[in-house]
């Protein structure tokens, strides 16, 4: 397929290669995000006479996708959104690393996602190819609810001695059983790396069917750009990733002399200002909008009956929040923002490391980091939360010092602002003081960056209220130090 090396994680624009996942789930919660991604922007920009966004989204999974809660979560969602063009494909082969899931996976798959309000095809024999297809075909029509087609396989068909084994699954089937599998299948014994004429010939043909498909689509969108030059326009943008012009041009200036403000009300505010710029840009909360200020007044909700809007209810599902805002990323033409505090962002912390391997721009706003939020769990160090997030490359966060008498925002003397990063900073450069946002607007936290990464933030969040608490104990006034990380609030990443 044309990709160096497959096996690396992250994307970097490699032909065929849409996610990278490994923690087994987070490509179900990716797919559920690329659905919903597909359907807004279906809502958005289709015409009755020209319809530019019309695709399905496949998905396939093994026992181990379906045995984790991302996954879980992000059916639920996918159930009640009813993302009729989302297709999970399910290896059903019964077979994980220990053995055969009878040992911890017994439940009924099928009843379980039909209960979830998904359309559920069974295909007995995974060998029967017109089955399976019959099973795709269904699943297409289908446009209510997602397709979940459960496949039963065996793990290394065609191996006398190692089919059904989860022996099958890892280790190297060894050269002798090598032999005997190729012997089953009719294919020369001897020659290794060996791809039949007739296996080629199939790749051949889809090559042709799928170039066939984007001429086709070539040319639905040349007749959609000069009939509706302004939406077309609109679309390269954002499925280009381009932010549009003047995206920033009604974000609120904050100074140090206003009163004070809460991060999040601060947040909330230039979301708010940002969204009639940038119709690109699309999320919510895990049932925290009230809270986190993720709401977009005057947006409409993107439910079952109106994919043009643009608030996602998540639900209490913040895992799959992570792995569905990459997902929508990924498909291209949303910028996707997502909400909790951030003390549940360890509930989403595989999706977040992700995210950052792709460098995807996703947007955590990520609330409420003061002792009170003591009342959902014992208050525990910030930085404890923050610091395993800050080496992944591509994460790019603020936090800020302060003196223990000294809350609010800062006026002294910069130096007060060194950076500081426990455990990070010998391997960061720093940038201390004021950061400005993209408009200028002075951001008081510090900028951490590899080195020789540019200057410029890949992100920006900053702290500017009564979120700012400073944390630990301390004599006001001995001139002792401690760390308090602001509520935070990264604006539109610019990888
Ligand atoms: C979150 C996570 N936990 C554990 C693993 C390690 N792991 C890799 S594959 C696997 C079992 C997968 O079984 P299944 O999905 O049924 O695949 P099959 O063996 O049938 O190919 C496990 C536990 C992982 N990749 N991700
Ligand atoms: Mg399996």
């Amino acid at each position: 397929m044309g990709i160096p090396d497959p096996g690396s994680p992250g994307i970097r624009g490699d032909p065929g290669r849409e996610t990278t996942t490994g923690p087994l789930g987070q490509g179900i919660a990716n797919a559920v995000g690329m659905a919903i991604a597909e359907s807004h922007l279906a809502a958005r920009f289709n015409k009755t006479d020209a319809s530019i966004i019309d695709h399905h989204t496949f998905c396939m999974c093994g026992d181990g996708d379906l045995m984790e809660g991302v996954a879980m979560e992000a059916v639920s969602l996918a159930g009640h959104l009813g993302l009729g063009k989302l297709i999970l494909i399910y290896d059903d082969n019964q077979i994980t690393i220990e053995g055969a899931t009878d040992i911890a996976f017994t439940e009924n798959v099928a009843d379980k996602f039909s209960a979830m309000n998904w359309h559920v095809v069974e295909v007995e024999n995974g060998n029967d190819l017109d089955a399976v297809e019959i099973a795709i075909q269904a699943g297409k029509e289908e446009q209510g609810r997602p397709s979940l087609i459960k496949i039963r396989t065996h793990i290394a068909y065609g191996s006398p001695n190692k089919q059904d084994t989860a022996d099958a699954h890892g280790a190297p089937l060894g050269e002798e059983e090598i032999r005997l599998t190729k012997k089953f299948y009719g294919m020369p014994e001897d020659q290794s790396f060996c791809v039949p004429e007739p296996v080629t010939a199939l790749v051949e043909e889809a090559v042709t069917a799928g170039e066939n498909v984007e001429n086709a689509w070539q040319d639905i969108f040349l007749s959609y750009k000069k009939a509706y030059p302004r939406e077309a326009a609109l679309f390269v943008d954002a499925v280009s990733g381009f932010l549009t012009k003047d995206w920033d041009k009604d974000i609120p200036d904050f100074s140090v002399s206003d009163a004070p403000t809460a991060t999040r009300a601060a947040s909330g505010k230039v979301l708010n200002a940002i969204a009639p710029n940038l119709p690109s840009l699309m999320g919510g909360s895990a049932d925290l909008a009230p809270s986190n200020k993720t709401y977009l007044n005057g947006a409409a909700e993107f439910q079952k009956n109106s994919r043009n809007g643009r608030n996602i209810r998540f639900g209490v599902r913040e895992h799959a929040m992570g792995g569905i805002m990459s997902g929508m990323y990924l498909h291209s033409g949303v910028r996707p923002y997502g909400g909790t505090f951030l003390v549940f962002a360890d509930y989403m912390r595989p999706a977040i490391r992700l995210a950052a391997l792709m460098k995807l721009p996703v947007i955590y706003v990520f609330t409420h980091d003061s002792v009170a939020v003591g009342e959902d769990g014992p208050p525990i160090s910030r930085w404890s939360i923050w610091r395993p997030c800050a080496p992944f490359p591509g994460f790019t966060w603020f936090g800020r010092r302060m003196p223990m008498n000294g809350p609010g925002l800062e006026t002294g003397p910069d130096h007060h602002q060194r950076p500081h990063c426990p455990g990070t900073e010998p391997a960061e450069t720093a940038h201390p003081g004021c950061v400005k946002t993209a408009r200028g607007v002075p951001v008081r936290g510090l900028h951490h960056s590899k080195p020789g990464q540019r200057r410029r933030p890949d992100s920006h969040c900053h702290g500017l209220g009564s979120p700012c608490q400073p944390e630990g104990r301390g004599n006001p006034g001995s001139g002792s130090w401690h760390y308090g990380i602001c509520g935070v609030y990264a604006v539109l990443g610019m990888v």
